[in-house]
């Protein structure tokens, strides 16, 4: 089951749940008003069934521009879940390989912050690369949605920008390097009610195009994430307290070749089956 938020003819923010390719039911007629409310319920998939049943009025999702669904949740990051971007990291950097070979296989993951809710953007808006960056790439990450126990009650897309040249050339550099303005894109679709195995069949893609042309295209299945959703969480959630929740980008597996930089213009498809499309174009910021 899917959710959303989006704005109608009439300005107002409501709370969508798909009830196909074309149809959203409007749930804000059943006084939702938000998606942190849908998430902090104990069985959020019981809960949308139920709506389900009513006779709520719907509306074409055509006529409606879909918003970003993190409302008050933090942001955060999970890194070098994936061999590949373990990999990846220690070629682009001798000066820190070590760190990243030793929390691959650490217990503790390594978690970072990555965005103020308010400074998500969502499918459609426009994603940043630093001006003072070289090497820029996205990362196209599943995103785990969690409530204030920590619970995971769904999943969106997400892309974690990243500017390589600036996180290889020092470890501590790496804030600079994720968070910076229009960094992280979330959306539109929250999926709630699927349990760990069902995410881990998902299949993630990325296509990048420049004037008109594909100029990458990668695929990973989320079964490659070395570490299970339960310790994420427990993680993200030990010694924090997330009063409407949290986000946690969960890494990325798909990483484009060395000489691959993003350009102002280039438009980014992130898809994720289970979920949908998140879809940027890139602005130099
Ligand atoms: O260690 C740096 C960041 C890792 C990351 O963002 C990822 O693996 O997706
Ligand atoms: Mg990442």
């Amino acid at each position: 089951m899917k959710i959303c938020r989006y704005v109608n003819a009439d300005n107002q923010v409501h709370i969508g749940l798909a009830k196909d390719d074309n149809t959203l039911i409007d749930l804000t007629s059943a006084e939702v008003e938000s998606i942190t409310s849908i998430m902090e319920n104990e069985v959020p998939k019981k809960f949308l069934l139920d709506l389900k049943d009513k006779d709520l009025p719907e509306v074409p999702l055509n006529d409606v521009t879909l918003l970003c669904p993190i409302e008050m949740q933090e942001v955060w990051a999970a890194g070098v879940t994936y061999l590949r971007s373990k990999d990846a990291r220690m070629e682009e950097s001798d000066f820190s390989a070590t760190a990243y070979d030793r929390v691959y296989d650490a217990p503790r993951p390594e978690i970072f912050f990555k965005s103020l809710p308010e400074k998500v953007v969502t499918c459609g808006d426009k994603v940043g690369i630093r001006k003072d960056a070289k090497w820029n790439v996205p990362e196209p990450e599943l995103v785990l949605i969690m409530n204030s126990n920590g619970d995971i009650s769904g999943y969106a897309v997400g892309n974690d920008m990243s500017s390589r040249d600036i996180e290889g050339e020092n470890l501590l550099y790496l804030p600079q390097a994720k968070v910076y303005h229009r960094s992280c894109a979330i959306g539109p679709w929250i999926t709630v009610g699927a349990k760990e195995a069902e995410a881990r069949e998902w299949e993630i893609s990325l296509n990048i195009e420049r004037a008109g042309n594909k100029v990458f295209e990668g695929k990973v299945s989320v079964n490659q994430i070395k570490r299970s959703f339960d310790e994420l969480s427990k993680y993200m959630n030990q010694s924090q307290e997330f009063p409407f929740g949290s986000a946690l980008l969960t890494g990325t597996g798909i990483v484009p070749d060395d000489d691959f930089t993003l350009i102002e213009g280039d438009t980014i498809s992130i898809y994720i089956t289970g979920i949908g499309c998140l879809k940027n174009s890139v602005i130099s910021v």
